[in-house]
């Protein structure tokens, strides 16, 4: 039975104000995790909130993850919770625009791809999470087991690439037009890259079916932005009380949200722009802000953070030299690499408020998370434009080395650390061999051209500096390396 009853819950909490039996399926989702269920879904159902004359309803799907989410969700009648939570806001919502689920493990091959042939689906989105690209160095990595796997077996695949471009074949063999496949994750140039990967798959796996991909799909380029840390028992409580029962799908994340997207759908699109969404020509300006200034000191707090005992980002934020540095970082380091129509000083501001957000216990360890993936474009791209604008890196480098102290697998007391990455037993391995030699260390990961191309790990400017930081990490502490740079920032930006 489920536990939404509509009638009954609570003043105050938002319920849809639309009728799930006028929508149609037309946009299917791909990767229900806490991000896709905080984020677009909240948008849209701000939209058919103001337009209930609206049908675009919402298909929900998964391959490795979440298969028993959507047991839950269905008992559930399709509906779940998120609680936008902060000291000034405290909204719950309850969404319930979704239509159906499908998830290989509860409904086989078939029952999976079933949805992707509504003849009315017009866009797919997907949050799929950096390493669900499978790429290496930017291109898809035909190495991965995956994507091994799906070649080896195309009709039933594990990747989401081979997912979509399996949807796609079965769309054009039943006759049926395609749809836009709009990526929603933290890469640079999302859109662009998802279709790289897309069509180098294709066109290995079947010429034709490439070259109608290539006629028929889009694959417009989002920035999107809402912090939504996974649940923990803390958060699930707070929601808990709100509803008066414990919601598995239920998600708790912060009130700022945004969404910037660029115009190029082949099937048509809802108009999320009457509900704070962006539609724009070229959002590339708007995906480096985000990944550098937000993304990349997220990772630099997080690894730095972790090391000197700090559970959360709101802990690591509200220490006065951390402060200052993710301060410093964007204001000297990354601000003046990114070009964009925004206030960028106002932007950093508002970006300290919000990791100041003690109400969401967003742990340095979960940003932590595969870093391996997340590196190039948070950090490693500014730091190309810094060296060649000939300009220092100091505060970015320093989240690099902290990276590599971190992925040694070992803490400041000798504790093991918990690293999650696809190549977390190499990192570890590495990390081990170089026995606390920051110079062994340095050039053991630097050696990792998958994640530092050729050119950063030739650049002496950008060894040096990284080396150094790492000699002080593993000889000081994170929180002394952070105090030097902090105060000598200037100075070392001279050496
Ligand atoms: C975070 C992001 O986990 C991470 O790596 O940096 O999920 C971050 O919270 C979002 O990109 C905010 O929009």
């Amino acid at each position: 039975m489920s536990d939404f009853d509509l009638s009954k819950l609570a003043q105050g909490i938002e319920t849809p104000g639309y009728a799930r039996r006028n929508l149609r399926p037309r946009l299917l989702h791909l990767g229900f995790g806490a991000f896709a269920r905080a984020h677009w879904m909240g948008y849209h159902q701000d939209l058919l909130n103001k337009h209930p004359e609206l049908d675009w309803g919402v298909i929900v799907t998964d391959l490795n993850y979440n298969a028993d989410r959507f047991g839950q969700l269905e008992d559930n009648d399709l509906y779940y919770s998120v609680l936008e939570y902060s000291d000034t806001v405290d909204h719950t919502r309850v969404i319930g625009s979704i239509l159906g689920t499908a998830h290989p493990a509860r409904n086989g091959v078939d029952g999976f791809f079933a949805p992707f042939l509504f003849p009315d689906l017009a866009v797919v989105s997907l949050t799929v999470t950096e390493k669900g690209y499978c790429l290496a160095g930017g291109e898809l990595d035909m190495t991965n087991a995956d994507i091994v796997h799906d070649f080896a077996d195309p009709r039933a695949p594990l990747s989401a690439i081979g997912a979509l471009v399996e949807a796609l074949r079965r769309r054009r063999d039943a006759g049926l037009d395609a749809f836009t496949i709009l990526s929603l994750d933290n890469l640079p140039a999302n859109g662009k890259t998802c279709e790289k990967a897309v069509m180098s798959y294709a066109r290995k796996l079947d010429a034709d079916l490439a070259a109608w991909i290539e006629r028929n799909v889009t694959f417009p380029c989002s920035m999107v932005d809402r912090i939504v840390p996974a649940l923990t028992d803390e958060s699930r409580a707070l929601l808990r009380e709100r509803l008066g029962f414990d919601d598995p799908n239920g998600i708790v994340g912060e009130p700022f949200r945004q969404w910037v997207i660029e115009d190029n759908f082949v099937k048509g699109r809802p108009d999320w722009d009457e509900v704070g969404a962006q539609f724009a020509a070229d959002v590339e300006p708007f995906e480096n802000m985000k990944l550098r200034m937000l993304n990349g000191t997220h990772s630099t707090m997080a690894y730095l953070g972790y090391l000197s005992g700090y559970e959360t980002i709101a802990e690591t934020i509200a220490d006065p030299d951390f402060r200052t540095l993710v301060y410093d970082a964007m204001t000297r380091e990354i601000a003046p690499t990114v070009t964009v129509d925004a206030d960028l000083m106002a932007y950093r501001d508002a970006l300290i408020h919000r990791y100041s957000n003690g109400m969401l216990k967003h742990r340095t360890w979960q940003i932590a998370m595969d870093g391996s993936q997340k590196l190039p474009q948070r950090l490693l791209n500014t730091i190309r434009d810094r060296l060649e604008m000939g300009e220092p890196s100091i505060r970015l480098c320093l989240g690099v080395a902290a990276w590599m102290r971190y992925v040694s697998g070992e803490d400041e007391n000798g504790e093991e650390i918990d690293v999650r990455d696809p190549y977390a037993e190499r990192l570890v391995f590495l990390g081990k061999q170089a026995k606390s030699n920051p110079d062994a260390m340095a050039a053991a990961y630097l050696g990792m051209t998958e994640i530092f191309g050729e050119d950063l790990p030739n650049n002496a400017r950008f060894r040096k500096q990284v080396t150094a930081h790492l000699s002080h990490l593993l000889s000081e502490g994170a929180k002394a390396t952070v105090h030097r740079v902090v105060h000598n920032g200037e100075a070392l930006e001279e050496e």
